[in-house]
């Protein structure tokens, strides 16, 4: 289990500054006039005494603070400029930012979660002792920011005032994280210390690329101190690594749902969008996915965007729903296959003026323009990459292609700047009604395009049971993996005490209206479906058409084939959906989506069921589910053989 505060705090051990005069002799030795009045503002002590401590810690020549003012922002932006950490693009407030070669992903083996004696964590996370990690930080980030500017940020993961916002300290030396920061998050100088006092907590992040050379990276870590709430990471600059108010802090934010606030928060990784219905009605969706698995795309499908890749979700008591806010106010998307047709939400913002753009890892060609794989443009003669430059055909020293930008490159943007945002919805405290919880990953052979749980049990065990092949989101990843809830790379706990709050949280008394829970797959083949080779069945426009459909069943408005493992959508439904979107939708094609093979299925369960067999605490009810449906599944095959058709699976639900 988990306790807060439990052993030694090591920023404060490192820092060595142990009261408020300690704290104010150093900010008064460090800091400029301006910056002075700046932190004097500040009356949160405990908050007081991390910056203290940082600084003492790393010890920079320089301490800027960060408030809501413009003016501010475009310090540090100029900044980032000269240093070179951005460059200017063709078009006005688009820059480029390179990470170092190897670190164009989240550097899942140096990434750590700091531990106290006798605590478990997640199966799948790596962990380090306490001890290890405190002499590590004291090697390596003392004087770490020698030559450099510290920046401060007084951020908020969510609205203000919104139940599930949590306010974070943001610190680093790097002018490209505080200026991704400045999209991504919402800057609440002035009301951070009524922010801390709503929250009860604020988080703690500390970074710096210190040299930011290659040959440092092998010694780069990321630490997560879950007891003391406080991320260390240093030597890279991959915003995955970095920008630690996002997958770091949402990790402490997945810790406090499933210790602190059962049957009343969740912390996921997944989109928000709203769909408009029959008669101009809202409908919200959350959707999981692993990295790289298209939340962005989905997210922007929507009629209603809210966010791409975290939501804090919470009951409200007082009408019994299920709301969600992102904690996040931009988006740092994937750029790989980001094309007009697909995406042109996006696609606007990147190729026209008007907003701030940092492209990370893309190739910068001739013409100063940002290009990346499957931008749907010609292929530019050369230009310079994250490994420099780069022509068409260029090999690596053992033959390899050298793709044009890592596919791992991303835009880093601010929500709001997508036209499809509603920002009112987003900037809500309330935040908004999810009446539709998804989970999805890169499944190329088993499971359908949709289907929904038929209980909440039934439905946590959708999240449970997703599975993925790896993304370039990852250092090393390889493989086809079991992914539960999209999450798990982020769940610190054991899966067994996240398993139990899902249980427990979908199954509230509290929530009077229920969401659906679902279960998407756009990735099927056509080798998978009797055909052959790679090819996908299904296209990114497609996704409207599974929304809508969704949205639809969420309110009672579509029928549907009950199968053992949900249910399933009727051709003639679909058929008007994509009517809708003007694409043909031959009867072929959804027979092809829908039947089930059996085979395949039941491998999947068994997949799941032991390897859930060798988790600690994992709750009986996953195993009676998986009993459940594999029964019903064989029974289907004894009837119809291995493969059963749509029409054979609704004669069975008769
Ligand atoms: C992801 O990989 O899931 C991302 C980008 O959203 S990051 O986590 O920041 O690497
Ligand atoms: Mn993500």
């Amino acid at each position: 289990m988990l306790e807060l505060m439990k052993g030694v705090d090591i920023l404060a051990d490192v820092g060595g500054i142990a009261d408020l005069a300690a704290a104010k002799t150093l900010f008064e030795s460090k800091l400029d006039d301006a910056n002075l009045v700046k932190i004097k503002t500040i009356k949160n002590e405990d908050a007081l005494l991390k910056i203290a401590n940082a600084i003492a810690m790393c010890d920079p020549d320089n301490v800027f603070i960060i408030t809501e003012s413009r003016d501010d922002a475009a310090y540090v932006k100029e900044q980032s400029l000269k240093t070179g950490e951005e460059k200017k693009l063709a078009i006005k407030n688009h820059t480029i930012h390179y990470d170092l070669p190897e670190d164009q992903g989240r550097l899942v083996k140096q990434t750590f979660y700091i531990v106290n004696e006798d605590e478990d964590i997640s199966s799948i996370a790596k962990k380090e002792s306490r001890a290890d990690a405190h002499a590590y930080v004291k090697e390596n980030m003392k004087g770490i920011m020698k030559g450099l500017t510290m920046y401060v940020a007084f951020l908020n993961r969510g609205p203000i005032g919104a139940k599930a916002s949590i306010p974070a300290l943001m610190i680093t030396s790097s002018t490209y994280v505080q200026t991704s920061g400045d999209l991504l998050y919402r800057n609440v100088f002035s009301v951070f210390d009524a922010e801390v006092e709503r929250c009860g907590t604020f988080f703690t992040n500390i970074h710096s690329q210190g040299t930011n050379r290659s040959e440092d990276v092998p010694k780069a870590k990321i630490y997560m101190d879950r007891s003391w709430q406080t991320c260390y990471s240093t030597f890279c600059t991959y915003a995955g690594n970095t920008l630690l108010l996002k997958k770091g802090n949402h990790r402490f934010a997945v810790d406090r749902a499933t210790y602190f606030k059962v049957e009343e928060e969740l912390s996921e990784h997944m989109f928000i969008t709203g769909m408009t219905g029959p008669g101009g009605r809202k409908t919200y969706f959350a959707g999981a996915a692993p990295s790289g698995c298209g939340k962005t795309t989905t997210a922007m499908v929507g009629t209603d965007f809210i966010g791409d890749d975290l939501a804090q979700i919470w009951i409200d008591d007082a009408t019994g729903t299920v709301r969600a806010i992102n904690p996040e106010c931009g988006i740092f998307g994937i750029l790989e296959d980001v094309n007009e047709a697909g995406d042109p939400h996006l696609m606007v913002r990147l190729r026209k003026e008007g907003t701030t753009v940092i492209f990370s890892n893309v190739l910068v060609d001739e013409n100063n323009k940002p290009r990346w794989v499957g931008d749907g443009e010609e292929i530019p003669a050369k230009g310079i990459n994250f490994q420099g430059e780069w022509s068409p055909g260029r090999k690596t020293a053992d033959g390899k292609n050298v793709p044009m930008s890592h596919p791992n490159s991303r835009c880093t943007l601010l929500c709001e700047s997508i036209d499809n945002y509603n920002k009112e919805a987003a900037e809500s405290s309330d935040g908004v009604h999810i009446q539709v919880v998804t989970y999805s990953g890169r499944d190329s052979d088993t499971m359908p395009p949709i289907w929904v749980a038929k209980s909440m049990d039934e439905g946590v065990a959708i999240g449970a049971s997703i599975v993925s092949a790896a993304t370039a989101t990852e250092v090393g990843a390889v493989g086809v993996n079991r992914q539960p809830w999209a999450n798990a790379p982020f769940i610190p706990g054991a899966l067994g005490d996240y398993m139990d709050a899902q249980f427990r949280f979908f199954n509230s008394g509290k929530i009077k209206n229920k969401p659906i829970m679902a279960g998407l797959n756009y990735f099927l083949t056509e080798g998978a479906r009797g055909g052959e080779g790679k090819k996908l069945l299904g296209e990114k426009k497609d996704v409207k058409v599974w929304l809508g459909w969704l949205e639809l069943r969420a309110n009672g408005d579509a029928e549907a084939i009950e199968t053992p493992i949900g249910y399933i959508p009727m051709y003639e439904d679909l058929k008007k959906l994509f009517d809708g979107i003007k694409k043909e939708y031959p009867k072929s094609l959804y027979s092809k989506q829908f039947s089930f093979y059996i085979d395949n299925i039941v491998a999947r369960i068994d997949l799941q069921n032991e390897a859930f067999r060798k988790d600690e605490r994992i709750p009986e009810k996953i195993f009676e589910i998986y009993k459940t449906q594999k029964a019903a599944l064989l029974k289907l095959k004894e009837k119809y053989g291995p493969v059963v058709s749509v029409e054979q699976l609704a004669e069975a639900a008769k």
